[in-house]
């Protein structure tokens, strides 16, 4: 006896259960004839959007909400509009300025409770310029990559990076590359080198990073002279052939016998006979 009185409880929850189940089913079917045609499903809008819809189904009297959930949660619904017609199709510009994420888009109808709804991105707030990796360093002549792949968005993601390297705007390489390879000029020098990101709206930030570019000493190659054994008054040419990766050479002279002389190449005469060490000084001025 108590087995039976068990059951007949069990039965009675299954049916409220299904009761509840289906009142929460039959709330807002959908509107088999209404469609958006923008936004559709994931679109990214911003600023002010021209909402357009097609209604295909007759005696419907249709309004506009939006409210922040993903279409499957149970969010308050905000109206845009309580009355946009019922005409076959339609559009409504919709100010989204404070609106930013993910939101569901849906276009109802009380009397028949119907609705047909979507899910979209407003994406109004500017992305982040970022760099990883910061402080760039290299040396003259050297490379080195600037990174700004930690740049960011919170609504949609960066869909352009475009950079600058000279200060006269961003036209030194652009595209979805979140880094660029730049080739370091003269050292000693701090050069500035800066990004603008664009989000997937068109919403930009820019940012700005130095590169400390360290000089690289010129090399002396050797001297080299016109004739190896000159007698006194004898012109000789000596050439030192230095070398350096980006900056102009200057030349300083000590032929040993309280002469000295500036340029490359230069000639000099000895008064009196014997040995001297002739040296140069090359300098890149950094
Ligand atoms: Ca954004
Ligand atoms: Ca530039
Ligand atoms: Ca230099
Ligand atoms: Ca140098």
């Amino acid at each position: 006896m108590v087995t039976k009185k068990g059951s007949k409880k069990v039965g009675l929850s299954l049916i409220i259960f299904s009761i509840i189940l289906m009142t929460a089913m039959v709330v807002y079917a959908a509107i088999s004839g209404v469609n958006f045609i923008t936004p559709v499903t994931n679109d990214q809008i911003s600023d002010t959007h021209d909402i357009q819809w097609n209604n295909n189904e007759s005696n419907l009297n249709m309004g506009l909400q939006y409210r922040v959930d993903n279409c499957n949660d149970t969010g308050t619904w905000n109206n845009i509009s309580n009355d946009i017609g019922s005409s076959t199709s339609g559009s409504y510009l919709w100010n989204t300025s404070g609106l930013s994420g993910d939101y569901c888009l849906r276009i109802y109808d009380n009397v028949a409770n119907k609705e047909y709804s979507g899910i979209f991105t407003i994406d109004n707030v500017d992305p982040t310029a970022d760099f990883a990796n910061e402080p760039y360093t290299c040396t003259e002549g050297g490379w080195v990559i600037i990174n700004a792949s930690t740049s960011s968005d919170p609504e949609t993601s960066i869909a352009n990076y475009a950079w600058d390297t000279d200060g006269d705007g961003f036209d030194d390489g652009s595209g979805t590359p979140d880094f660029l390879n730049y080739t370091c000029g003269n050292g000693d020098n701090v050069t500035t080198v800066s990004v603008q990101v664009t989000d997937e709206a068109g919403n930009t930030n820019t940012g700005n990073t130095t590169v400390n570019i360290s000089n690289v000493a010129p090399v002396c190659i050797g001297i080299t002279t016109s004739i190896n054994n000159a007698v006194e008054g004898q012109d000789v040419t000596f050439t030192e052939n230095a070398t350096d990766i980006i900056d102009s050479l200057t030349y300083s002279w000590d032929f040993n016998d309280s002469n000295s002389s500036t340029g490359n190449p230069v000639t000099h005469s000895y008064d009196t006979a014997g040995t001297y060490t002739v040296g140069v000084n090359v300098s890149d001025g950094d």
